[in-house]
This record gives C-alpha cells, sequence and structure tokens, in this order.
C-alpha cells in the first residue's frame, strides 16, 4: 500500500509512502484518492494531516508515465477531492515539495515544513506547466509576481522563503509530524480555507509582456515557459473550475509537443549514466584528501570543486611564485562563489585557513586518496607526472589525469600500478560545468572507476564513462563537427553565419565564438600535435592558421574570428578578404550554404562521428553521448541531445544526407557502420539505450 489512513486522537493522517522520491503514480493517486474518502467518512475525526514517509515530501508527477495514455484518477481530481473536503487538511513537507508535490499541498488547506525543506514548480524544465492546478491556485496564494517568477524559474525556495511569501503557513519547530498534528488540532472545528476560493489577483499585462520578453533571451526556442505565463494570465479572468480546464489544455498540448519528449529524455538519461553493470555493487575507495597538479585554470577550478564539496585539497606547483599565484587563483575564484551566493563568506576563510594548501614537493601528495593532474596537455609532461606520482603516492590512492585527448593506457604504463590510474576529464570551468567524463583505460580497477563516479556524486557532477581514445567522447565529436563547419567556411560559408544558424537551432554558442573563448592557440595546438596523422584529403583549416599567425587568438587578445572591446562581440570586416585569399590560394570557388544546409552537415557529422563512438563502445549507449553533447557542449536541452535528435529526424534522413555530401567528399562523409546497420534494421538508437526508464 502506498498510501495508508490511520486516525490519532481526532486527526486523520494520511501517509504516502513510494520510494524513492513519492512520485504520484497510479497507485499513490488512487491510495490518495481512498484515503481523502476514509478520512472523509471518519467521524471521529475533525481534521486531517498528510505526510510522506522517507527522505522527501512528494517530488511531483511519476515521469515515467509520461508519454503513456494517462490513467485515472487523474491528479487534477485527487487535489480536488482533498481540497473539497469539508474538514481541514494540513499538509506536511519536509525534503523537496516539486511539481505535483507542491500542487498537492496546494489544496491542502494549511501547510507547514521543516526548516530546510525546499519546494518549486519545476514542470518547464521538462518542457511542461504546472498541470494540476499550480498556474491557478500559487497565484492566488502568494500574488501574481511571485507565482509568475516561481513558475517560470523552476526554482526551488527555501522554506523561509516560501513562509515569507505566505506559501506555507508555519515553520516546524523541532519533530515534523508532532508540529503538523499540533497545526491541525490548532484548525479542527474550523472551515476549510481552500486556496482555490481565494480571490484571483488582479492582471498585470506589463509585468506578463516583460517576463515573456526576457523568457525569449533566457528560454531561447522553448514553449513552456511562455505557455505558463500565458496560462496564469488567462486563470486570472477566469472563474477557478474554468482556468483549470484550461490549465489541463495546455498541459496535455504540451504533453505532446517533441520538446516535453526531449526533456524528459535529457532527465532519464542524466540518471541513467550512472548505472552501470561494471560497478554494480562495487565500493569506491574512501575519498576524503584529494591532491591537485598544476594550478592554472583547469588546476584552481578542480581544487575549488573539491574545496567546495567539503574536501581537503594540497595543490602542487613547479615553485614557490607560481604556488601563490595558484593560491589566488583559488581565493578568487572562492570568493566568486560568495559573491553568487554559493557560499558563506565565513566558510571561504575556514577553507582556505584549513582545507587547501598549495606545496611545491610532490612529497605533500602522500596522503591524498586521490590525485588529480591538470598539467600542461603533453604525453611526455603527463608521463614525467606520473612516475613521480607512482614514486611518492600511498598505496591505493586514485591516480587521475585531466587529459582531454590524450591515450590514458600509456600514462597508466608511466606507473607500476596502472589499475589505479583512470582518467577525469573534467570540463572548463571545473567549478562551474556539470559534466565529468569519466575515462576508462584498459587495466583501471572497477573500484577505481566507483571511486571517479563517487567523486562526481560529491562534486554535484554528472559523470559519463568514456572509453580511451582521441578526444573520449565529448571532443571526438567535436574535431569531426568542426572539420563539417571548417569545410563549409572553405568552401565560401561566412563563419558568422554558420555561428548565427546554429545559435538558432539552439546552441549556447555558435563553433566560432566558442574557438574566441578558447583561444585559438588551443585549436592551432591540437592542429601540429595531429598534422602527423594528417590524412592527404584532410581538409586543413588554413583561415584559422593564419588568425593564430596573425596573434588574433580571440577574446584574450581583444581579436579572433570577432573583435572585442566593452560592447557585445563585433563582426570584423577584415574576415572576409582573409578567408578570400584562404580560398583563392587553394583554388577553391566559393559557394553559398542555407542556414539549413548547414545545420543539416553539422548535425550530420556530430550524428555520425557519435554513431562511431557508440559503435566502437567508447560511449556505452547513445544516451552517454547525449548526457555529454547537453552539458558540455552547450548542446540545447529541448532537443534531447545528438542521438535523441537523430532518432526524432528519423535515422534513414541523416543517413541519406551523409550519402549526398558524400558525393562531394566520399573520404570525410562515410557513413558509420553502426548508423547503416540500425537504418538497415529499421531501429533506433533509443533501443540501445538499455537501462533507461521509458
Ligand atoms: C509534474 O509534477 C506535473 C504536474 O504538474 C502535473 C501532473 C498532472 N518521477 O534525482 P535522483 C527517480 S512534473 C519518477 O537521483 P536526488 C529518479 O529517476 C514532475 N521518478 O535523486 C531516480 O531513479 P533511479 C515535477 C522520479 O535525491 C530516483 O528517483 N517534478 C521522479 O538527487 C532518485 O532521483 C520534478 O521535476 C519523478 N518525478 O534528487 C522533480 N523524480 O534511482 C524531479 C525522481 O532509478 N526530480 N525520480 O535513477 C528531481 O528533481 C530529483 O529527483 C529530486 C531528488 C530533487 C526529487
Amino acid at each position: 500500500m502506498s498510501v495508508t489512513y490511520r486516525r490519532d486522537g481526532r486527526i486523520g493522517v494520511i501517509t504516502i509512502e513510494n520510494p524513492p522520491v513519492n512520485a504520484l503514480s497510479q497507485a499513490v493517486r488512487a491510495g490518495l484518492m481512498q484515503a481523502a474518502a476514509e478520512f472523509a467518512a471518519d467521524n471521529r475525526a475533525q481534521a486531517g494531516v498528510i505526510l510522506c514517509a522517507g527522505r522527501t515530501w512528494v517530488a511531483g508527477a511519476d515521469i515515467s508515465e509520461f508519454g503513456k495514455p494517462p490513467a485515472e484518477p487523474f491528479l487534477p481530481d485527487v487535489i480536488a477531492a482533498i481540497e473539497g473536503l469539508d474538514k481541514p487538511v494540513v499538509a506536511a513537507l519536509h525534503g523537496t515539495a516539486l511539481g505535483g508535490g507542491l500542487e498537492l499541498a496546494l489544496g491542502a488547506h494549511a501547510r507547514i515544513a521543516v526548516s530546510n525543506a525546499r519546494m518549486g514548480l519545476p514542470e518547464v524544465t521538462l518542457g511542461l506547466l504546472p498541470g494540476a492546478g499550480g498556474t491557478q491556485r500559487l497565484p492566488r496564494l502568494v500574488g501574481l509576481e511571485p507565482a509568475l517568477k516561481t513558475i517560470t524559474s523552476a526554482r526551488q525556495i527555501p522554506a523561509p522563503e516560501a513562509a515569507d511569501l505566505g506559501l506555507i503557513d508555519r515553520i516546524a519547530d523541532g519533530d515534523l509530524t508532532s508540529a503538523a498534528l499540533a497545526l491541525a488540532e490548532e484548525l479542527a472545528g474550523q472551515a476549510p480555507r481552500r486556496t482555490g476560493d481565494l480571490p484571483a489577483p488582479a492582471a498585470d499585462p506589463a509585468l506578463a509582456e516583460a517576463l515573456k520578453a526576457k523568457l525569449a533571451r533566457t528560454a531561447r526556442g522553448q514553449i513552456a515557459q511562455a505557455t505558463a505565463v500565458d496560462a496564469v494570465t488567462e486563470g486570472l479572468s477566469l472563474p477557478f473550475a474554468e482556468g483549470m480546464a484550461m490549465e489541463r489544455a495546455a498541459f496535455r498540448a504540451l504533453m505532446d509537443s517533441p520538446q516535453r519528449a526531449a526533456l524528459i529524455h535529457a532527465f532519464f538519461a542524466e540518471r541513467a549514466v550512472g548505472h552501470l553493470p561494471q560497478i554494480k555493487g562495487v565500493e569506491p575507495r574512501p575519498l576524503d584528501r584529494m591532491g591537485v597538479i598544476g594550478g592554472g585554470t583547469m588546476g584552481a577550478g578542480i581544487a575549488v570543486a573539491a574545496l567546495l564539496a567539503g574536501l581537503d585539497v594540497t595543490l602542487i606547483e613547479r615553485d614557490a611564485e607560481a604556488a601563490a599565484k595558484a593560491q589566488a587563483t583559488v581565493a578568487k575564484l572562492l570568493d566568486g562563489s560568495v559573491k553568487r551566493g554559493k557560499l558563506e563568506a565565513a566558510r571561504r576563510d575556514v577553507i582556505l585557513s584549513d582545507s587547501f594548501r598549495t606545496d611545491t614537493d610532490y612529497a605533500a601528495l602522500s596522503q591524498a586518496d586521490l590525485i588529480v593532474e591538470a598539467v600542461f596537455e603533453a604525453m611526455e609532461v603527463k608521463e614525467q607526472v606520473f612516475r613521480a606520482l607512482d614514486r611518492v603516492a600511498k598505496p591505493g590512492a586514485v591516480l587521475a589525469t585531466n587529459t582531454s585527448y590524450l591515450d590514458v593506457n600509456r600514462i597508466a604504463d608511466a606507473t607500476g600500478r596502472p589499475a589505479d590510474v583512470i582518467g577525469l576529464h573534467f570540463f572548463s570551468p571545473a567549478h562551474v560545468m556539470r559534466l565529468l567524463e569519466v575515462v576508462v583505460a584498459d587495466r583501471t580497477a572497477p573500484e577505481v572507476v566507483a571511486t571517479g563516479f563517487a567523486l562526481a556524486r560529491r562534486l554535484k557532477k554528472i559523470a559519463v564513462r568514456a572509453g580511451v581514445c582521441d578526444g573520449f567522447i565529448g571532443n571526438r565529436i567535436l574535431s569531426h563537427y568542426r572539420a563539417a563547419v571548417d569545410a563549409m567556411v572553405l568552401d565560401g560559408a561566412s563563419p558568422y553565419q554558420i555561428d548565427r544558424a546554429l545559435v538558432n537551432f539552439g546552441f549556447a554558442m555558435g563553433p566560432y565564438a566558442v574557438s574566441d573563448l578558447a583561444g585559438l592557440d588551443i585549436g592551432y595546438m591540437t592542429r601540429q600535435r595531429k598534422a602527423a596523422d594528417r590524412h592527404p584529403r584532410d581538409r586543413v583549416p588554413v583561415f584559422a592558421d593564419r588568425l593564430y599567425e596573425q596573434g588574433r587568438l580571440g577574446r584574450k587578445t581583444g581579436r579572433g574570428y570577432y573583435i572585442y572591446g566593452d560592447a557585445a562581440p563585433q563582426e570584423d570586416p577584415e574576415l572576409a578578404p582573409l578567408l578570400d585569399r584562404v580560398r583563392a590560394d587553394l583554388g577553391i570557388t566559393p559557394r553559398s550554404f542555407t542556414d539549413k544546409e548547414i545545420v543539416a552537415r553539422t548535425m550530420a557529422a556530430m550524428v555520425n562521428e557519435a554513431a562511431r563512438v557508440v559503435g566502437d563502445g567508447t560511449a556505452l549507449r547513445p544516451l552517454d553521448v547525449d548526457v555529454v553533447m547537453l552539458n558540455g557542449y552547450g548542446f540545447p536541452r529541448w532537443r534531447g541531445g545528438p542521438m535523441h535528435w537523430a532518432d526524432r529526424q528519423g535515422l534513414r534522413a541523416i543517413l541519406d544526407d551523409i550519402r549526398r555530401f558524400a558525393a562531394e567528399d566520399n573520404h570525410f562523409w562515410q557513413p558509420a557502420d553502426l548508423l547503416c546497420d540500425l537504418v538497415a534494421g529499421g531501429r533506433s538508437f533509443a533501443d540501445l539505450n538499455e537501462g533507461t526508464k521509458p
């Protein structure tokens, strides 16, 4: 039984127990309906309490039911039944009250929460709007502006702030159940205060328009946010019941949208990447003391990520001057966390005095549980570091490299303990970006892999397992679609048009703006490193080399593809003549590309290489690729990732595109075997996503 009813004196107690997060599955909805009826019929109960067992109040509708035929009783009807009771009911909240969970609490007649509870309506992050009264009851309870902000931001509101807003009536002092029973005792005999009966606030068209204008930028391309604003606004002038019907229709329309399917795929994929048969039941190694080698942007970011998660960190630099610089960088990044409200100032001071130190001697790492190397990206340098680590690290310490391309097997060979060596590929800035590629080398021990995943959980990052190859999952796919966009520039497209087309598709940034941000020296050095292995038919982006040679390294020099100053980045009028010269030298007659073709070529290249990455086992499943591209490469979340997107287009259409492009260049455009096999078998990438929820 996921919902039970009992009586405590004159208070009826309804308890929901549906681990892990008390989601409102059909069984819970039916159980609530039944329990509400029992409470109504119980003449000795004069007020009621709804409680949740386990770690949290209800975290929302059961997302795994979405996309299937809806099953009765429907949540709005369950909540209406509770709100309509003629005896007051108190919702007792702990953990997180989210989505349908908060809507259930809004249908109760009073709300009490523990002080560290949080509540919110995150439906827009799933491509939906609150569909069980949230758009109608919340404005009545807390006012129009707070309601609109809560719904469109999906923010989780801490209990004290919720109390100030009037979202909850009381914060529990001590034990939640006792405090909720006491509140119910106070209310017993009184008429229930129904949120749906409260007057709606006055409309404010200017507020709604301003919010929609802002959302057009911050939630670019997404439909749920603006639909939610409309549902709230429309409801203000409708009787409550009609507002509920209007909300339901809007919710159902969003439920049928591809954006909803993509966002829910992303939600489950991000959880599925951690379910690895190889490490099921494997205990991670202890993880308290961490060593970081190298205090540049990456090393300092990794140190800060670890410090913010409560780890003790020793950072090694080559001399006292570099160590002092690293110390200052770490302090500055922590200051940034204080400014953004992520860290208390006093805690920053304690971290810097007690948990963080720099040193110039590897011997200072003798007690570290895990050491991450973030030094210059060259094999000889990495090998040297790992030889030194092998001498000082304690037995059982995990030795990790943060390389973004290099062969982790070779790095492991520099030690006498390859089973302890792993790749932990952080993304810059490492204390902000959520993605961590856990690169498993041939001899990496399962408990070392489990420790990599445990570290990610501790740092609140999403870990994805990757195999060893040049660039692992993300950078390997990136270099392939990068080659496709560079080829279009060589053939006549403008980098600015390419950036615009891909931003319009939904990418956070275009590839040339990204180059400027990363620094054109990075791409140049990668090309140098790979020059020896280059195939004669590989197309070299000579224009990028020219920019590098002119010292145009991107943002850091004020000029790259764009010109940077105080204003927004400007297009550079000198770029077009430079490109013309390069094309003339190569004997290329430039041609034009439509935005549609730019997107088709970029996506075909991305999907094709991603299919190879899955086909050769570098990524375990298509969903692992999606999670990497969503969290490390600015792929629009509402398109679900390249593999989910490709399934929606139809894999045959993508393969046809690749074959069409191959007519011009059959060296670059070779269809991946996996893609051909799936098309031949009438299957999709989703079919390979074993372990994901429906
Ligand atoms: C909604 O409510 C619509 C309504 O307005 C209208 C309806 C008519 N359903 O994240 P975790 C699973 S829309 C099913 O690792 P945490 C999750 O897959 C919903 N399953 O834990 C995982 O399973 P597994 C609005 C769910 O402690 C396990 O629970 N609500 C759901 O880091 C643990 O999850 C939301 O969007 C669900 N609703 O975080 C809230 N939620 O172990 C979504 C979780 O097999 N949930 N699971 O991989 C969350 O944000 C986080 O899960 C939460 C806990 C903060 C609750």
